[in-house]
């Protein structure tokens, strides 16, 4: 199985959406391997979006994703497991992001998507290593 990481971010948690999240991965066929509610601290999340580090929206990106508690999720299927979370997530822009899709459905704001998935089996690796290092193996 393969798995991948997963961020309801704090404006899903504001507005009641973390089990309509979920409940579209679970459908879609992927299962649940760890899931927290947890504020992630600012140093932890400079090091998630460290790739971001320099860009003009780095510091708004840190204070958004640290501003109140995020559900943290690890999920699993069958294969390529990141590449279907991002499919089911839509494009970074809601505004722009297909129907269908959560960021298509539940967003507007591009500072606001909703939903944080890895980009490739590298980030999924690094990313559960970083929220979930228990999991790690
Ligand atoms: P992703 O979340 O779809 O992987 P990334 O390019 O990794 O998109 O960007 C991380 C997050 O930073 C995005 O989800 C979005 O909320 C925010 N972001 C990306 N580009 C911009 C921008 O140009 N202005 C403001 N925020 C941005
Ligand atoms: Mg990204």
């Amino acid at each position: 199985m393969d798995r991948t990481f997963v961020i309801c971010k704090p404006d899903a948690v504001e507005r009641g959406l973390v089990g309509e999240i979920i409940d579209r991965f679970e459908r879609k066929g992927l299962s649940l391997v760890a899931g927290e509610l947890r504020a992630i601290d600012e140093a932890t999340a400079r090091r998630h979006y460290a790739e971001h580090d320099g860009k003009p929206f780095f510091a708004d990106l840190v204070s958004f994703i640290t501003r109140g508690p995020s559900f943290l999720l690890v999920l699993e299927g069958p294969e390529e497991t990141w590449k279907v979370v991002r499919t089911l997530m839509g494009t970074t822009n809601p505004r722009e992001a297909a129907p269908g899709t959560i960021r298509g459905d539940l967003g507007i704001l591009l500072t606001e998507n909703l939903v944080h998935g890895s980009d490739s089996p590298e980030a999924a690796e690094r990313e559960t290593a970083l929220f979930f290092p228990a999991l790690h193996v």
